[in-house]
Order: C-alpha cells, then structure tokens, then sequence
C-alpha cells in the first residue's frame, strides 16, 4: 500500500522545506516537489500541516511492579494513548525483580511488549552487581540489541546501586559499547529525609517533595558524571528537573564530556505548588521523583533546551490510578510514584515552547525525535522524514486548539496532571511504518501493530569521553574487562 502526503511542510531538525512525501512498504521512498502519485496510492491532503517525524518517549514505565504495585498503562494502552498525542515509539525499561535475570527479565519485557500498538526499544536495568550481570550485558548488548543500561542512585533498599556498583557497570559499559543512564538522586540523603519528616509528623504528599530537594539531585547527577568520566563512558541522566543538575551537566559539556540531560515535559510546566494547599488526592496523582520543583528551575531548564545543554523531552510515564496512589494515604513514602504525560507531551511542549517562541519548529523536532534517535543510536531509521526512513510521522496543525481532560484521554487512569491546560498544535494523522495509526481522533492502531527497535553498540568513538586521557586507556579497557563482585 503507497501513501502520498501532500502539500505539506516538512519538518526536520536541521531544516524544513514544502514537499510531498511518498511511502511504500511502511518507509519513505520519496520526499519532494509534486510527486505523482502511483496507481492506488491514497492521498492524504497536509495543506496547511507540518509534516514531521512522529514523537519518541526515550523514558516510559508500561505495566512496572514498582512500590508495591503495577503501574496502570500497559504496552496497548501506553502506546495507544502516545499515538493519539503524535508519540509513534517510546523506549520502555526493563527492570529485573529482585535476583531476576536480565535474561529473564528481557523475556517478561517482550511477552509485555507483544501488544504494543506503535514501535518500541528498551533499556536495561542494573540494579546491582555480580560476575552473571557483567556476563549477562554482552548478551543484553549483542543478542538482544539494547545498548543502554540503566541505574537508580535513589529507591535505598530496593533498586539503588552505589559508587562501586556504578562504577563497575558504567566500565562494562565502556567495554561493550554501551551507554548508562542514570536516575540522579541521592539515595541515602532522600532516606534520611524521609525518616526525619514522618518522625516529626509530616505524612502528607508535601513531604515527598520536601524529602528531595534538588540538591540531592544536583549531588547525584554530578557524581555520576565524574563517575562516568573515570570509567570512560558517555553518560544520559533521565528526568534533570533542576539547575544544579542542569548546571552539572553544562559545564560537563563545556568539559567535553559527552552527557545528556533528559527534562520532562511535566517539569518543564508543572511547579511545586501542586503539592502546596491542595486536598490529598491532587497532590498525591502528582507524586512522582524527581518531585515538581520551585518555578525558578523551569527557567534554567528552557534555557538548557535552547541552547542545548539539554537535549530531549521525555515524560516518565508511570500511570497510577487514584485509588493506587492512596497506597500511601498515611504516609508519603508509600504513595507510587509516577505520573502519566505520554499522549500531552507534544501539544504541550508545542504550546509551552514553541508558541512562546522558546523554541523553533525544528528545535521542536530536534528534542522531541530526532535527538533522540540519534543518541540512542536508531537514526535516520527513526526521527527523521527522508528517504529511507520508517514512515513513522504526524500531521502537525499548529492552529488546532483542545483543553486537556481525563474525560477524553487515551489513557487508563483516572486524571490528568495537565487537567484544563488549554493546548494549541496538535496532531490531526498520525503514521505508523506507513499507517494511518490514528486520524482526527479515531484510533486505528490495534495491539500488536509495534515492533521492537533493536538498538546496536555506539561506535568507539562516541563511549570514549574527549577528556578521557589517554594515559588512562589501557588500565580502562582492561578494567571494563575485570570484575570483581
Ligand atoms: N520515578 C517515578 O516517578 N516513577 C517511576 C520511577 C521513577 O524514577
Ligand atoms: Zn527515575
Ligand atoms: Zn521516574
Ligand atoms: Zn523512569
């Protein structure tokens, strides 16, 4: 079946231009000036529309056993509702239980992930370290095509790994030509808080966020990024909501460290007041970590994605339902964290960014898609409108204006953190690998239409750190080839 797209503009990160763009086979075999139309190709008209790379979500949480309980967006239901909001993949984690394999864990991820309706990739967790981890990672790498591997600095008792783990698990990763990320937070620190507020009474969803300040963020990311540089490896920090992190991760940068800094669309545009005079409920559906901060950090991190300190928007997507988030009705540190954005993350970084001029179209493609194929090592594949690409793509109207409500989400839970935002630039078609996945508010993607994206080892280049002397080389390479558990 041959799709053409006509009329419209297209939009990369690099430039954009009128064309048509024509599609067969579920890639894009043509994109140009008045293209013809092959026999029974369907014509889709995109006057007045941008036509851009379909979003991807680098972080979401579909279906995790996490605090105790599952988080309520499944593949199907995830990745439908990411459709409906112009989002055509999203990079899930893989999360070993407690002494699970990776290779079992992998397994629960792809019997999880067969009902996905748009394309996905996954990242690795390591959550702690032994000699079966550091072998189980080559196969993660090479048979199983994940080249990322995560680690939480925070969640003391559960997935928190240390120094020493950190550093073992980031040199393997140099060795494989893979890429850790980190959740940068400082585990000890934020388990001590906690203990001292529910000792002085503070139970309530307010402490959350008084128990993570952004200094045990700003600490962590740093750390890591030292951590990172002695093991030689590149480094991605998920969720910098706050300039101590964002400034940790500039000036490793201007070191000529190779980092990236993830902020999430709900940070971007949510402060701390939504945790301050609201009744429990309110408060609790926006628990997530890090917590939402102090408005002043929203500045360093618009800044950060203009001048590109900071360079993709993700959302985080961990969706627990009221009644789940009441786990925790007595005390803060039981209530889920997490909080859903996957179907509002474009039309609201579109409205936020864009129509406030913070970014330009393509800037919004750069850090909404096409960045983050590229650091993750699936572009042009992914992120871009050209020949050869996968024909993942949204119609863009930036006229098109909707209020965002619970009541007509795609989503399973029971709000939206983003509830009567009025949002202006919206998807109208949605394409996935060349089919109309949703179209003026009809979803057509059915579960199972996604494919798993493998992701294959980062050229060496790219894991070494520019500042990674080179007296260091030969005690690293052999260091990322050691283990001692
Ligand atoms: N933060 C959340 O809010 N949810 C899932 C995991 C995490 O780190
Ligand atoms: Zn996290
Ligand atoms: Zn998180
Ligand atoms: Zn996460």
């Amino acid at each position: 079946m041959s799709i053409l797209i006509r009329g419209g503009t297209v939009v990369n990160h690099d430039h954009s231009r009128r064309a048509d763009v024509l599609i067969e086979g579920g890639q894009i075999v043509a994109v140009g000036e008045k293209l013809e139309a092959p026999g029974k190709a369907e014509i889709i008209d995109a006057g007045g529309l941008y036509v851009m790379p379909g979003g991807i979500d680098p972080h979401t949480h579909m279906e995790l056993m996490f605090m105790g309980t599952v988080s309520a967006d499944d593949f199907e239901w995830g990745t439908k509702a990411a459709l409906s909001g112009g989002t055509t993949m999203i990079v899930d984690f893989c999360i070993p239980a407690p002494k699970q394999s990776m290779l079992a864990a992998y397994q629960d991820w792809r019997r999880k992930s067969e009902k996905a309706a748009s394309d996905y990739s996954f990242h690795m967790a390591v959550t702690w370290w032994d000699k079966p981890v550091f072998d189980e990672m080559e196969t993660v790498v090479k048979t199983y095509g994940i080249n990322t591997f995560k680690h939480f600095m925070a969640y003391k008792g559960a997935l928190m790994v240390n120094d020493d783990e950190l550093y073992h698990s980031f040199s393997r990763c140099a060795g494989l030509g893979a890429m850790p990320l980190v959740h940068a937070e400082n585990g000890d620190v934020v388990f001590r808080m906690q203990a001292d507020l529910l000792a002085q009474g503070v139970t309530g969803p307010e402490g959350h966020a008084y128990s993570r300040p952004p200094e045990v963020e700003g600490e962590a990311t740093n750390r890591a990024i030292m951590i990172a540089d002695m093991a030689g490896c590149p480094l991605y920090v998920v969720h910098t909501s706050c300039r101590e992190a964002h400034e940790a991760i500039k000036r490793a940068r201007e070191a000529g460290k190779r980092v990236y800094g993830e902020p999430l669309i709900q940070h971007l545009t949510l402060d701390e007041d939504e945790y301050r005079n609201k009744d429990w409920d309110y408060a609790a559906r926006r628990v997530m970590s890090p917590p939402f901060r102090p408005k002043k950090h929203q500045d360093s991190l618009w800044a950060g994605l203009q001048s590109g300190s900071l360079q993709v928007v993700a959302t985080d997507h961990c969706s627990f339902t009221t009644e789940q988030k009441r786990m925790g009705a007595k005390d803060f540190t039981r209530i889920p964290n997490g909080t859903g954005g996957l179907e509002d993350r474009m039309p609201m970084l579109w409205t936020a960014g864009v129509n406030t001029g913070r970014l330009t179209k393509e800037e919004f493609v750069a850090v909404t898609s096409a960045n983050i194929a590229r650091i993750l090592n699936m572009y042009p594949k992914k992120g871009r409108v050209d020949v050869g690409s996968d024909a993942d793509l949204v119609l863009w109207d930036p006229t098109r204006s909707k209020t965002i409500s619970a009541k007509t989400q795609v989503s399973r839970i029971d709000y939206n953190v983003f509830e009567g935002y009025q949002v202006t630039g919206l998807p109208v078609t949605v394409l996935s690998r060349g089919r109309i996945a949703w179209k003026d508010g009809d979803l057509r993607a059915k579960a199972g239409d996604g494919e798993f994206v493998r992701r294959d080892p980062f050229p060496a280049a790219h894991v070494a750190n520019s500042t990674w002397r080179e007296i260091n080389r030969p005690r690293a390479v052999k260091r990322a080839g050691v283990v001692t558990p």
